[in-house]
């Protein structure tokens, strides 16, 4: 097969309105209990689900299929104390003075704070890196488009996979993050773009009431 050949479309399956609204519904009362948790249990995971959740996050719409994406996922104890040691101290700057009262104010109702044990707690933290330049083959380094859209819609992706397989989840992102390149030997030209800590949620996990309530339809949506 030549570059420029097409292939039929042929793999979604016809379902009926009846069975797309069942279906649609049946997938929202699934996705609607997914939280993000800042108590894991240290209980291990297999590798597999892992794999798996990112080849999903890897079928991920992204600019000209150049999949400008890396996923490295920690699972050594000295890496984890490595990265927790260098957020936390992000995280200190942060929460002491760079953050502005009222970006503190709205985080007030989530009671985060730079204490973040679950870096080491958690089985595995998924970095996620947007890849400047590269290319659909190894080697390449080709102008990437859309790096922010596409690894965001595939860290959604990734999301969503790992909490289809009872996997509780939260989207870690330290400012500045630039350490995670060095810890994960990634080259300079990758750009962290979030941690995805990943585990079972600690016996006695709690979260945040405030986190619970979501807009609802008429807010997030319009039809014209
Ligand atoms: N990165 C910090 C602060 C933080 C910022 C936002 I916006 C959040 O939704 C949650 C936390 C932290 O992890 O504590």
């Amino acid at each position: 097969m030549k570059e420029h050949d097409t292939i039929p479309y042929s793999q979604l399956p016809d379902y009926s309105d009846e069975e797309r609204i069942a279906r649609s519904q049946a997938f929202y009362e699934a996705i609607k209990t997914r939280r993000s948790c800042r108590y894991f249990s240290d209980e291990p995971i297999a590798r597999t689900v892992i794999e798996n959740a990112i080849l999903s996050a890897g079928t991920a719409p992204n600019g000209a299929n150049h999949q400008p994406w890396h996923f490295t996922v920690i699972e050594s104890a000295d890496k984890k104390k490595a990265l927790r040691e260098a957020a936390e101290a992000e995280e200190r700057e942060f929460y002491e003075g760079k953050a502005s009262d009222e970006w503190l104010d709205a985080l007030a109702p989530l009671g985060t704070d730079s204490d973040k044990p679950f870096l080491e707690i958690a089985p595995y933290l998924i970095v996620v890196f947007g890849q400047r330049k590269g290319g659909m083959n190894p080697g390449d380094m080709k102008q990437n488009y859309y790096v922010n859209e596409s690894v965001g819609i595939a860290s959604g992706m990734l999301i969503t996979a790992l909490h289809d397989a009872g996997l509780a989840t939260l989207t870690h992102t330290p400012n500045p993050m630039k350490f995670l390149n060095q810890i994960c030997d990634r080259p300079s030209n990758e750009k962290p773009m979030m941690i995805v800590v990943t585990g079972k949620p600690a016996k006695d996990a709690t979260i945040p009431v405030h986190a619970v309530q979501k807009k609802p339809l008429e807010q997030i949506s319009s039809w014209v």
